[in-house]
């Protein structure tokens, strides 16, 4: 922690000694949704945030990578940095080709501005509408955004709380980009999976060609939580017909993040080898588990490299 940032009371840090995965990650494996967190005497957190991390930075974030099997990172803006994308955009580019990014921008950034993230490794930017994290941002300057990075190749990932989706559907119906939903739009998991509030997502995926899922944050999702000890048959095991459904149904549109450092947990502190061993509960055939961790986000991230 840098002396100059005090941690949110009650926040957990990042495990110290994550287990090594029983799965063995597909050759090339993309974990598509993990932030780096300062270090705030470096990156400085923004004054807006709603909460003070640990600090998570780069060195840790590439540990974790290597330990866990991982080929590649995509690094997703935390909201505690703001629209101040300098600890991510050094992040990316310290990968040497092995990360995206996922920025926060505001209306005012420059073309230039996006230029140079877009060389660091910025592929997207991120609009979150969780209102524990953000204030709120006018959907026409949002709009606006979307419009200016489409034309860049870049995507528009979006957070929201399941109950809101009614209220943002024609929203998202109008972005113009591929549109990718964090944690599957954070469904109420002690709610059937073939209830209203999930078929409204199902729904939302199936008609529209341009949206794809995260099936990550299990740990977020779950309240029956990780076994007292490490079993992944029995971890976080209420979450796992919701993403199931979710791959076996769009295949070619669903992505896995880890979500370390997991900002904002205060109950327990997942270990990020067990959510590995997550993964073949909810993508249960060597094709599936190929599409999830390797081409699909090849595709939006490093298109490039597949021609
Ligand atoms: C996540 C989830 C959370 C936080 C953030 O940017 C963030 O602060 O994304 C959350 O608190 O649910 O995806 O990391």
């Amino acid at each position: 922690m840098s002396a100059a940032f005090t941690k949110t009371p009650g926040w957990l840090d990042w495990h110290p000694a994550p287990s090594r995965p029983r799965f063995v990650l597909p050759p090339g494996s993309v974990d598509a949704h993990c932030h780096v967190f300062g270090p705030g005497d470096q990156f400085p957190y923004a004054p807006e945030r709603k909460y003070t991390p640990c600090d998570a930075g780069k060195a840790q974030l590439f540990a974790l990578r290597d330990h866990l099997g991982v080929a590649r990172n995509v690094i997703v803006q935390a909201t505690c940095h703001g629209a101040d994308n300098r600890a991510l955009a050094d992040a990316c580019r310290a990968a040497l080709g092995r990360a995206r990014g996922v920025a926060t921008v505001k209306r005012s950034v420059s073309d230039e501005e996006l230029q140079a993230l877009h060389a660091a490794g910025v592929r997207g930017v991120r609009f979150n509408f969780v209102r524990r994290l953000v204030d709120f941002t006018p959907r026409d300057e949002l709009l606006e955004i979307a419009q200016r990075i489409g034309a860049l190749g870049w995507h528009v990932v979006v957070y929201f709380e399941a109950v809101d989706l009614p209220e943002l559907w024609d929203f998202f119906s109008a972005l113009p980009t591929p549109v990718v939903v964090d944690h599957m739009g954070r469904p109420d998991v002690s709610l059937p999976v073939d209830g209203p509030q999930f078929e409204l997502f199902v729904r939302f995926m199936r008609e529209h060609a341009n949206v794809w899922s995260k099936v990550s944050c299990p740990e977020r999702l779950s309240l029956t939580g990780p076994p007292a000890l490490r079993d992944e048959q029995a971890a976080y095991r209420d979450v796992v017909p919701f993403a199931r459904r979710i791959v076996e149904s769009f295949p070619d549109r669903v992505l896995w993040g880890s979500d370390w450092p997991h900002p904002n947990l205060k109950d327990h502190m997942p270990d990020d080898g067990l959510l590995v061993d997550f993964i073949p509960h909810i993508a249960a055939t060597a094709e599936l588990q190929y599409k999830l961790l390797v081409a699909n986000p090849m595709r939006l991230y490093w298109p490039e490299e597949l021609k």
